[in-house]
């Protein structure tokens, strides 16, 4: 377990100095993170060890997951969504949810849907990747603030993956199944753009959990492709991604290359036709990175 330095803006936090407990290239818990650099809260970021984070939660917030958070006054929130509403609560602005009942009802759908349905896909196919490649899982680790030496996560890598690849039911079968999901779920992504439920210039809570999602996905560089829509745009609320999982880790036959294709063709004929007649929006709306410390 490693406590950073504070973490968030300096200042006095509203709600006191919490504790986020995460894992390193968690995108849940990079999503907690980006909300508690939206309302500018300090907060002590506790790292756990991969695997073995999952006891250590279970005795502190009764669920073996990360990310949690831990308030001052000692209240236990566990999960990103929960997390979210929680902070929202207690530090109204800037708002993480819209005000007006019916545009609220449709960042929370948006939002579960991140969480319920991308969240899973994502993890399932990386770490069923992660299971072809043991090497891009050492690259993931240079995120980590713990000091664990590269020859120890070496070999625990390969046994660690396939032990985490059962209880998230990461099987290949899974893996390829979501990833062939995956031009519609970032089909969905862009609608909720298109719509206005997402994508605008301060993120909502649905923003950072598909977001966070989206950049996840932006390591694997066989599915660089498929990220050529709008929602791409989502991860510039995050710092870059740390890992780098090889062209060719994805067999071929998991691709779904003719949807693939077609979102290609598609997304370009898109960007050829924003060039020639830009939206205001697309006009100012940054696709860099921001860094948060
Ligand atoms: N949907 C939850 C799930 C979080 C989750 O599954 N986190 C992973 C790390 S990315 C974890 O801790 N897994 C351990 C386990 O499934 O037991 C959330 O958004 O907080």
């Amino acid at each position: 377990m490693y406590e950073d330095a504070l973490a968030g803006t300096p200042g006095v936090s509203a709600i006191g100095v919490a504790r986020l407990h995460v894992i390193a290239t968690s995108h849940p818990c990079a999503c907690a993170e980006a909300a508690l650099a939206v309302k500018g809260l300090d907060y002590r970021r506790v790292e756990l060890v991969e695997l073995l984070h999952r006891p250590v939660q279970r005795l502190r917030y009764g669920h073996p997951t990360v990310p949690g958070l831990t308030l001052a006054d000692g209240e236990k929130v566990i999960g990103s969504v929960a997390i979210l509403r929680r902070i929202d609560e207690l530090v109204p602005e800037p708002p993480l949810y819209p005000g007006d009942g019916e545009a609220r009802g449709r960042v929370e759908s948006a939002e579960e849907w991140g969480e319920r349905v991308l969240q899973n896909a994502v993890r399932r196919i990386e770490v069923a990747l992660f299971r072809r490649s043991p090497r891009a899982l050492l690259s993931y680790a240079e995120a980590s603030t713990l000091p664990t030496p590269r020859w120890l996560i070496r070999v625990n890598a390969p046994a660690g993956v396939r032990v985490y690849g059962k209880l998230v039911g990461a099987s290949d079968e899974a893996a390829r199944a979501d990833l062939r999901a995956l031009p519609g779920y970032l089909d969905q992504a862009d609608s909720l753009i298109a719509e206005g439920t997402i994508g605008g210039e301060a993120p909502n809570a649905a923003d950072l959990q598909i977001g966070s999602s989206i950049r996840q996905l932006s390591a694997i560089a066989d599915l660089e492709p498929l990220l050529a829509g709008q929602s791409a745009a989502l991860a510039r609320h995050f710092p870059p991604m740390v890992g780098h999982v090889p062209p060719g880790t994805v067999p071929a036959d998991w691709l779904p290359s003719f949807t693939a294709a077609k979102r290609t063709a598609e997304m370009t004929k898109q960007a050829r036709a924003r060039r020639r007649d830009p939206e205001p929006c697309l006009r100012t709306r940054s696709t860099t990175h921001e860094s948060h410390s």
